[in-house]
């Protein structure tokens, strides 16, 4: 039979997803695959319990909303997974907001951006983040909450 999920612990981090990825699922299946927003949360929430820690997860289309989470991230989160998604391209702010709070970050796209067009090739944030893992689809958020995890056990 296999091992139940370790119960979570106090220990959360923060899923922080940015512009237009509400629409996950019901838009563009052909670049963003067919996996809602709720289904990667779950995904992450899982993911996060099997490693003893709970993740909370977030989203908002407002780059002010996305820098003011990185702030409360830095007192309420052990670490941060983020998808800044076309903030990738252009966000100082939330480029410096994650450099400021000075805690394991693993940034995430959905999609290859190295594959896609040129404006997408280079993501302020990646500059400030421990990892980055791109193009693997809705698997690529279990990948960034376990990376996390092992980063976190790491620095323990
Ligand atoms: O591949 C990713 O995860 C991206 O961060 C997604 C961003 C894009 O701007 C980045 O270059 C790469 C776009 C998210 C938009 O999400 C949508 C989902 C469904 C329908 C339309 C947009």
């Amino acid at each position: 039979m296999p091992n139940p999920p370790v119960p979570p612990t106090g220990v959360s981090v923060l899923v922080l997803n940015g512009p237009n990825l509400n629409l996950l699922g019901l838009r563009e299946p052909e670049v963003y695959g067919k996996d809602t927003l709720a289904g990667i949360d779950e995904l992450c929430r899982s993911t996060a319990a099997a490693h003893g820690l709970r993740a909370d997860c977030r989203q908002s289309n407002h780059e002010g909303v996305l820098v003011d989470a990185i702030h409360e991230a830095r007192t309420a989160h052990r670490g941060i997974v983020i998808n800044p998604a076309g903030y990738s391209h252009t966000s100082v702010a939330v480029r410096d907001a994650l450099a400021a709070v000075e805690l394991p970050v693993v940034e995430v796209h959905l999609s290859n951006i190295h594959r896609r067009e040129a404006f997408r090739h280079h993501s302020h944030v990646s500059a400030v983040a421990d990892s980055v893992i791109c193009g693997a689809g809705a698997h690529g958020y279990a990948l960034a909450v376990t990376h996390l995890a092992k980063l976190l056990e790491e620095n323990r």
